[in-house]
């Protein structure tokens, strides 16, 4: 498909994810030659997250548009982060002026739940009035070839191939001896501490991302016995705030990543490592049925079921030890089958090219 304008819109609730994934796939639909406009209210976080830009992505703060704002060919919404009024009235101008008629995706957060296959690529209602004729779909990323997919650049497998984590660790200036890696992104889980306690009893690199995870790992060190690793069995780096493409090596270098919300997560299974998920807390608990759907896609074993419950807390006990073989075994294969897969640039763009 001919390059195509597309503009991103972006309300950051909290968090990295939602910056994250709308700079993941402008950056990707600008690789295929589109050109992107992101409009995100706070972009202040890709000073780090994408320090260096990308070639056919300007970034613009702010979501209201100006008054001769002139939609592009394709808008996207990124979840459900309702468009400013002046946006939508242009959309529906555009589309009277008979022009260049904008198609409207609603870009969803992701979920393995059976509701996604459902709901994905359905046309959206929209009011009529200035907006009669405007035509928008939802679309869902997701697991399946049902569904909307998930980001995956050309390249990455073949760089993940090339990668090097002694040079990348030393880089870094962590000390590595040889001794199993597990990394951490995660919120406040409850069993953090008894989690530390457990790494402390046999050698281990524990790499700690900067902000809610690096804060928690602290308060838990504080409220531990000082005896609790005194062996210094297991080492702890606090690694400061990465961008994208470095976040990745980090989730290169690990035997197990312990990864949160939603980009995180997709980028673990690309690492193909074990990998233990937090997933964003929502007050009605509806997160619960959305890591049950992602373990019984990911086809877990019973320890990394557990290990997962407890992480969330939905179940209270004993975390059972990570078991490294079975756990990687289970990302690998869940990872040959989305390998199988298009990634989700190449489905978005074959939805609006039918519907264009
Ligand atoms: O930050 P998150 O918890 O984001 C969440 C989720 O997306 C959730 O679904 C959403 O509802 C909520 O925000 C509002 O986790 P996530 O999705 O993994 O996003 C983190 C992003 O930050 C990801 O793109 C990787 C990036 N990152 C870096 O680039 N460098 C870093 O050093 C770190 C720690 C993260």
């Amino acid at each position: 498909m001919a390059g195509l304008h597309w503009d991103i819109f972006c309300r950051v609730v909290d968090n990295f994810g939602d910056i994250g994934v709308c700079w993941r796939l402008a950056a990707q639909l600008a690789a295929r030659g589109h050109a992107v406009r992101l409009w995100i209210d706070e972009p202040s976080a890709l000073a780090w997250m994408a320090p260096g830009g990308c070639a056919g992505v300007e970034v613009i703060a702010g979501t209201g548009a100006g008054a001769h704002y002139q939609p592009g060919e394709v808008v996207v919404e990124a979840f459900g982060g309702t468009l400013a009024p002046n946006v939508v009235a242009a959309i529906g101008r555009a589309n009277r002026d008979g022009g260049a008629r904008a198609c409207w995706i609603n870009l969803e957060y992701l979920s393995a739940e059976p509701f996604v296959a459902r709901s994905h690529a359905l046309e959206s209602p929209v009011h009529g009035g200035a907006l009669a004729g405007v035509r928008r779909w939802f679309y869902f990323p997701g697991f399946t070839s049902d569904t909307g997919g998930l980001l995956r650049e050309a390249d990455l497998m073949e760089r993940r191939a090339h990668f090097d984590r002694a040079h990348w660790l030393a880089r870094q200036g962590v000390s590595w001896t040889g001794e199993p890696v597990v990394s951490l992104f995660c919120y406040e889980p409850p069993a953090l501490g008894q989690f530390l306690g457990a790494m402390a009893r046999a050698p281990a690199l524990l790499l700690v991302t900067h902000g809610r995870a690096a804060a928690a790992v602290r308060r838990a060190q504080a409220a531990m016995p000082g005896s609790w690793n005194r062996d210094g069995a297991l080492k702890i780096a606090f690694i400061p705030l990465l961008s994208q493409v470095e976040f990745d090596r980090l989730l290169w270098c690990a035997d197990c990543n312990f990864v949160r919300g939603e980009d995180s997560l997709v980028r673990a299974l690309w690492a193909g490592a074990g990998l233990v998920w937090q997933a964003y807390p929502q007050s009605d608990d509806a997160h619960h049925a959305k890591l049950e759907a992602f373990l019984d896609w990911l086809g877990a074993p019973a320890s990394l079921r557990r290990f997962h419950r407890l992480w969330n807390g939905l179940e209270e006990g004993l975390l059972p030890p990570i078991e490294w073989a079975p756990w990687r075994t289970a990302v690998e294969r869940a990872r040959a089958r989305l390998l199988a897969q298009d990634d989700l640039v190449s489905r978005l763009l074959r939805l609006v090219a039918e519907n264009r």
